[in-house]
């Protein structure tokens, strides 16, 4: 048995776009993801999506009550900017919208559950995009500064910890560089073009949160992750070295730390794909870095040295200075493809510890997705999800290692609380505590894993035995 403290958090997190649904959206307030999912809907697991996603609109009343029922202290969505404004540019509100994120923060305090708010989870507005080419733009950033200052007007005397963005590097990662999603546009440039302006956009929204004196904190969620080299060679700790600078540093250094490594900026510069910031707005970023962070951890990521000459043809990727390495044994999530490897929390725990001053973080997502999870239901049919509950164990256990030792971890939050959307998987795969049935009611049911979680909630210790090794 491990001791949970008393104040570690354990929450539930999910986003807008993969709960919310249709009702009641508006001509003009589709989101990047909606505009994606109609132009490409064959890509989507059985066609599910958006569309109709949890019906979240409708039932998160429902939702708030089972949050209760699992005792359920602290829940994060984001507020979707796409359909917070009728117009985007003017920054019209949508008072029905409005009213909804309303209703919800308040049902969620009366239950006792704490609403963490992130501003933008993927749901750029579809018609920036039209207007901008989106983050491409200056004027998108500020369009954002405005819709954050205009959310903390409205939540802020309700919601005291903030996000300004949920995992910033995704969406030009799937769409510019490594063009795998709609548009299909590769261009590595733009790619760190959409880096910037969202780093830039965060600090203007932190800015703005701490001008006007909020009581709370403002952070951003990311999704760094944690890079384990093949072997100690010279060679294959550069990849390491390098794939950490592109993928992780590239967010917590302008944001936590304040600026840019040099590396990377001479990297951009000789590879042709600067940003060419402003004095001022590297100022800006200087000053105004976050509070806190959001952690979100799933699996590793493993590289060595590339075994080939990039293409003279082929434009200027990170790869160009690793290779993915492919380690045998590895224990996988099938369902996801994801390694399951639960010593990454204690690795990223000590990460933060040594390279960004033991800054106040939480994990805000980690979990297991899993197919075809009807195979698990129980003769009452309940899902008996023993393997959800083990995941959860084993990160836990070493996330709390680190505590002890002094990471400055301040909580754990599950994804999801309910099954929801997953971009492109949609609901092959199931994340939640909660059971959603993909009939039209979309009938709600506790897992197994519910009941385990409120244990854990309630009780605060963590069951864990170190396995022996049978031989
Ligand atoms: C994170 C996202 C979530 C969620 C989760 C699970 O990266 O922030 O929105 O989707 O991953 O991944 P997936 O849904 O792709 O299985």
């Amino acid at each position: 048995m491990v001791k949970i403290p008393e104040t570690f958090i354990l929450g539930a997190a999910s986003s807008a776009w993969q709960t919310e649904g249709w009702q009641g959206k508006k001509e003009g307030q589709d989101s990047y993801l909606e505009r994606w999912y109609k132009e490409e809907r064959f890509v989507w697991h059985n066609g599910y999506g958006p569309a109709v996603a949890t019906n979240f609109m409708e039932k998160f009343s429902e939702d708030v009550e089972l949050m209760q029922e699992v005792h359920l202290t602290h829940y994060r969505t984001s507020i979707n900017w796409a359909r917070f404004f009728t117009d985007h540019e003017q920054l019209i509100v949508d008072e029905d919208y409005a009213a909804h994120i309303d209703q919800l923060i308040d049902q969620l305090l009366a239950a006792g559950v704490e609403p963490m708010l992130c501003l933008e989870h993927y749901e750029l507005p579809a018609s920036l995009m039209d207007a901008y080419d989106g983050w491409s733009s200056r004027k998108v950033v500020d369009l954002y500064t405005r819709y954050a200052e205009i959310a903390f007007e409205r939540y802020g005397d309700r919601v005291k910890q903030w996000f300004t963005f949920n995992e910033p590097i995704v969406i030009q990662t799937r769409c510019y560089l490594d063009a795998i999603r709609w548009p299909h546009e590769q261009n590595t440039k733009k790619w760190m073009l959409w880096n910037y302006h969202k780093v830039l956009a965060s600090a203007q929204a932190v800015a703005v949160y701490h001008e006007k004196g909020y009581e709370g904190r403002i952070g951003c969620v990311l999704n760094p992750e944690m890079v384990y080299a093949r072997s100690s060679s010279p060679e294959d700790q550069k990849a390491q070295k390098m794939y950490d600078l592109f993928f992780n540093r590239i967010f917590f250094d302008p944001m936590v730390k304040g600026h840019y490594p040099e590396e990377l900026i001479t990297l951009c510069q000789t590879y042709d794909i600067y940003f060419d910031p402003t004095e001022e707005d590297l100022e800006t970023i200087r000053t105004h870095t976050v509070d806190f962070l959001g952690v979100n951890q799933y699996y590793p990521k493993r590289v060595r040295a590339p075994r080939y000459q990039w293409h003279s043809d082929t434009p200027f990727h990170p790869e160009m200075f690793y290779e993915t390495f492919d380690l045998p044994g590895k224990q996988m999530n099938n369902s996801r493809g994801w390694e399951i490897y639960p010593k990454v929390m204690y690795d990223m725990a000590n990460y933060l510890k040594e390279n960004y001053g033991n800054i106040p973080w939480l994990i805000t997502e980690n979990g297991m997705g899993r197919e075809n999870e009807e195979q698990y239901m129980d003769a009452t049919g309940q899902v008996q999800d023993d393997y959800r509950i083990q995941f959860i164990t084993e990160h836990l256990y070493w996330l709390l290692k680190a505590v002890e030792e002094g990471a400055n971890c301040e909580g754990y939050m599950l994804w999801a609380f309910t099954d929801c959307v997953s971009p492109m998987n949609a609901f092959k795969n199931r994340y939640g505590l909660v059971r959603i049935e993909l009939n039209e009611e979309r009938t709600r049911s506790l897992k197994k894993s519910a009941a385990w979680y409120r244990s854990l909630i309630d009780e605060r210790w963590l069951p864990f035995e170190e396995k022996p090794l049978i031989l």
